[in-house]
């Protein structure tokens, strides 16, 4: 094992010219388990309390009969899937939930909507879910696909303080996953968010079929933009019957801990969530994911249309790794 210069540096580093390259975030995923781990584990620390995990609660707010092609997605409207469509929430029901998330110890209420992006109507109505979650006192997020310029800082003046649109792949592997847009499109959103003020919200899926490198293109595509994302969800697919990702070979758990080290890493500020997927984890692969980097979980029984594990199962899983999740108004 001869990696002394990995071995000796567990701190935080950029790279000298703030970017980093695919060739040092290939370096980081390929090394030994313990070392990634051990350096994932120093960033952390440096900057987190590792015995801390912050909630989020999802409320998928319109649900199916989206137009595009995402290869993974149980929503597209051309994939035959089980789920039960329906249109946008009422904004009553939208605020009960949120109580609720809020009554559980979530203290970020995420809205997900199954759009390209919204029409100016829908986004209407979305500010005034918005305004009535930071009533709550709650943080509010919102990932409804691609924003027209000016949507943007309709949601901001809102309130709304996280917008979520992932890359989801690498550049090079996105169009075998997606057709009906571009990852530039994803980007041109970000960067309406961005400076419209919103905190930004971006990560991505794995076990697709993508390559390790692939993995680490998208890592390393995530931690270069300016700024990087203060919020990184790491997906694992869940595979839904009638998705053409269906049948994609499962990814080995450690290469998915070894994904999340790296968003430590190369992200050391952010919030890392360890998003879809749990509810086919062990408790101690997520055990895994925490000591890796991970401080963040979705929280409640269901995602968008997946199921997610009981709160009752979490909650007993954060008290047996020593984790205490965040509070309103007290941000790690
Ligand atoms: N339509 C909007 C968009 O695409 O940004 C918002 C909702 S979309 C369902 C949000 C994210 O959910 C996707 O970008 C993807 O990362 C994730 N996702 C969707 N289906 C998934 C699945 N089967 N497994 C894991 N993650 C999934
Ligand atoms: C994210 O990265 N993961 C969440 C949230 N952002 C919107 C969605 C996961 C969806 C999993 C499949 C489903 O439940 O439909
Ligand atoms: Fe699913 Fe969002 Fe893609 Fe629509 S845009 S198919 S909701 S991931």
């Amino acid at each position: 094992m001869d990696q002394p210069a990995f071995k000796q540096d567990h701190t935080s580093r950029l790279p000298a010219n703030n970017l980093w390259t695919i060739q040092t975030v290939e370096a980081l995923i390929n090394l030994p388990f313990s070392e990634l781990i051990f350096r994932a584990q120093g960033v952390h620390r440096e900057n987190f309390d590792p015995t801390t995990v912050q909630l989020s609660t999802l409320l998928s707010i319109k649900t199916g009969g989206c137009s595009e092609d995402c290869g993974y997605c149980p929503q597209a409207a051309r994939y035959h899937t089980r789920i039960s469509n329906h249109q946008l929430l009422a904004l009553d029901t939208v605020v009960a939930e949120a109580r609720v998330a809020k009554e559980n110890g979530a203290t970020r209420f995420c809205m997900g909507a199954a759009w390209r992006g919204p029409k100016q109507a829908d986004l209407d109505k979305v500010v005034e879910m918005v305004k009535a979650v930071k009533a709550l006192g709650m943080e509010s997020c919102a990932t409804l696909g691609m924003l027209n310029d000016g949507q943007a800082e309709q949601l901001k003046s809102a309130g709304l303080d996280y917008y979520n649109h992932n890359l989801d792949t690498a550049p090079e592997y996105y169009e075998s996953i997606i057709s009906t847009h571009t990852q530039a499109d994803r980007l041109a959103t970000l960067n309406k968010v961005k400076n419209a003020g919103i905190h930004v919200c971006c990560g991505g899926i794995v076990g697709m079929g993508e390559t390790r490198a692939q993995r680490a293109a998208m890592i390393t595509q995530l931690a270069n933009l300016e700024p990087y994302p203060e919020s990184v969800p790491i997906n694992n697919l869940v595979q839904v019957e009638g998705t053409p990702l269906t049948g994609t070979i499962d990814l080995d758990p450690l290469e998915f801990v070894r994904t999340i080290a790296c968003a430590r890493i190369t992200m050391p500020k952010a919030m890392v969530r360890l998003s879809a997927g749990r509810q086919q984890m062990s408790d101690e692969l997520q055990a895994l994911c925490f000591l890796s980097g991970a401080n963040s979980v979705f929280f409640g029984e269901k995602l968008l249309t997946t199921d997610n594990p009981q709160t009752d199962h979490d909650l007993a899983l954060f008290k047996k790794l020593g984790m205490t999740p965040t509070q309103l108004g007290v941000t790690s």
